[in-house]
């Protein structure tokens, strides 16, 4: 079953930022969906926890320079 999480992301200032990030999450082995919204330094997140971890996801996330907090 896929789950959901929220990350938000400090440090984005332009699309291509977001974008950087959003790539990143998307190529993550057992991510459905990543969505990530300038605007509201959030990312959303449809995963399969047998695969991936919310954990992971935020180092993911680290890698590409910005700092990810989960929010739920
Ligand atoms: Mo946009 Mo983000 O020029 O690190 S790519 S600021």
């Amino acid at each position: 079953s896929i789950l959901t999480c929220r990350l938000h992301i400090k440090g984005m200032t332009c699309t291509s930022c977001s974008t950087t990030v959003e790539s990143a999450l998307q190529s993550v082995l057992g991510v459905q969906k990543a969505v990530v919204a300038l605007a509201t330094e959030e990312a959303e997140i449809h995963y399969d926890p047998k695969l991936v971890s919310t954990e992971q996801l935020i180092k993911e996330v680290n890698d590409t320079g910005f700092e990810a907090i989960l929010i739920s």
